[in-house]
């Protein structure tokens, strides 16, 4: 028997939990053989296993700044006085201190059960508005992050032209920012070289603020074909005052006006939307990113899950500005938002999934991966080996029949129930902590003390 396998005795498949489950996969890190077993001799065992969560949305700088912007200034604040303090930490912060935030980020990502990460990265240039001599040089230092952590990533460098609607000019504070198609398109062909099955390369115009329409399409055509896109779109009701000023249109209508948006789209937070532009995403196919942890700490609004999912809306969710990183605060929040609004219970289910914890666990499974564009987020053969090991020991778990696991995951207590991690078929964290947990740490407490050196 080969030693690339796990007995499972309750596996978490694409239709529910299966009793007793052989995984097997290839030492490329994909799963070849998932199928029904008796316990093996000498293959190890485990009692809750299911597939890693998909984090659709990161910028992982913003890590080293969450729990830092929560004190009130002289006038009221909001997602733009938030953003301003964003944009001057991310003045002077150099590509190895965002590798070295990444990595304490993608471990945590990982202890907490994602084990892909989309990462929409934009601070492309050095503190003094040139490109480095290697257009990706931020880019690949994150997603050296990534490898080093394990984590598997979709890298999406950001097409950042304009601080507003109309092709306003940028601000200085958004110099590092700054990218215009070609550049994009560069900085796409320098990380296509790394391009593998821990590393997909796509493509994520900032927002219709920061790319025009005409950019966005330039950008399109010269990406190779089936690469992820992703936008931010209709986060604050500003944005939508200022779309319908620009264009008499709301930012999704006017997306969906002039670029043909289809399954290879994530549209990010979303939040803002009339019934025709819920629809029209839905009919689309795009993939709904939500944020719900960072949508709530920047009093963004609340997506309307009901009426989208009523008409087949696929959605996944992602950490974004990190002020969590589990999946299971995102998904709680993501139907907890929807309680609180509508005053009612049990809202995210469908005719076939009455339990919402599976529900939302598996919905968010299948739009994850399909905006990461990676073969991940199932344990079928062909995907790859990305799976957590539920903690059998912790009393919420005792004893628990699988139909309730997901449930009791997402809705009891605030214990991290993943005991143990695979990325492509290897153990990246066992018993709770990363395998490269004291040198991780070591590294982002130094790259705390240099920004707070900085800021001082
Ligand atoms: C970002 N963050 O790019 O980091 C944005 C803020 C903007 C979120 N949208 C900047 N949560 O949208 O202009
Ligand atoms: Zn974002």
């Amino acid at each position: 028997m080969t030693s690339k396998a796990l007995f499972a005795h309750s596996a978490l498949l694409a239709d529910g939990w299966h009793e007793g489950v052989l995984l097997q996969w290839d030492d490329a890190g994909n799963l070849t053989s998932v199928q029904a077993s008796e316990a093996p001799q000498g293959v190890p065992q485990a009692r809750f296993v299911m597939p890693g969560m998909v984090n659709l949305h990161s910028h992982a700088f913003q890590r080293a700044l969450s729990g830092m912007t929560e004190q009130a200034g002289d006038s009221p604040d909001s997602f733009w006085t938030w953003r301003d303090l964003m944009y001057r930490f991310a003045r002077r912060i150099t590509p190895e201190q965002m590798s070295a935030i990444a990595a304490q980020l993608y471990s945590e990502c990982l202890r907490h059960g994602y084990t892909s990460v989309c990462e929409f990265h934009y601070v492309h240039r050095a503190p003094d508005g040139n490109l480095y001599a290697r257009a990706a040089e931020t880019a690949l230092h994150v997603a050296d992050a990534a490898r080093y952590t394990g984590i598997g990533m979709t890298m999406l460098p950001v097409l950042y032209s304009y601080s507003g609607f109309g092709e306003a000019p940028l601000k200085p504070e958004q110099g590092r920012f700054r990218s215009s198609v070609d550049d994009i398109l560069r900085i796409i062909g320098e990380l296509d070289a790394q391009r593998g099955p821990q590393l997909e390369v796509g493509l994520a115009p900032h927002s219709l603020r920061a790319a025009s329409v005409q950019q966005i399409r330039e950008a399109l055509a010269g990406l190779p074909v089936q690469r992820p896109v992703h936008i931010h779109i209709a986060e604050q009701q500003g944005e939508v005052k200022q779309s319908l000023d620009f264009s008499a249109r709301r930012p999704v209508q006017y997306l969906y006006d002039h670029v043909e948006v289809d399954q290879r789209w994530c549209l990010v937070h979303a939040t803002h939307l009339s019934e025709d532009e819920i629809s029209a995403i839905a009919r689309s196919g795009a993939v709904a990113g939500l944020c719900p942890t960072t949508e709530a700490n920047l009093g963004d609004g609340i997506f309307p899950l009901e009426p989208f999912l009523a008409q087949g809306g696929v959605f996944g969710v992602g950490s974004d500005s990190h002020v969590s990183q589990s999946p299971v605060e995102e998904l709680r929040w993501l139907e907890y938002g929807q309680r609180l609004s509508q005053q009612r219970r049990n809202i995210a289910v469908s005719p076939k999934q009455r339990k919402v914890g599976d529900f939302l666990w598996q919905a968010a499974l299948r739009g994850g991966a399909q905006a990461s564009g990676r073969p991940v987020g199932e344990l079928a053969p062909g995907k790859r080996a990305d799976l957590l090991v539920l903690d059998e020991q912790h009393p919420n778990l005792h004893g628990l029949a699988p139909a309730d696991v997901l449930s009791t995951l997402v809705f009891s207590g605030n214990d991290n129930l993943v005991r143990d991690v695979m990325v492509g078929g290897r153990w990246v964290v066992r018993d709770r902590e990363h395998v490269a947990q004291p040198a991780i740490a070591a590294r982002f407490r130094q790259t705390l003390a240099e920004l707070r050196e900085l800021r001082s």
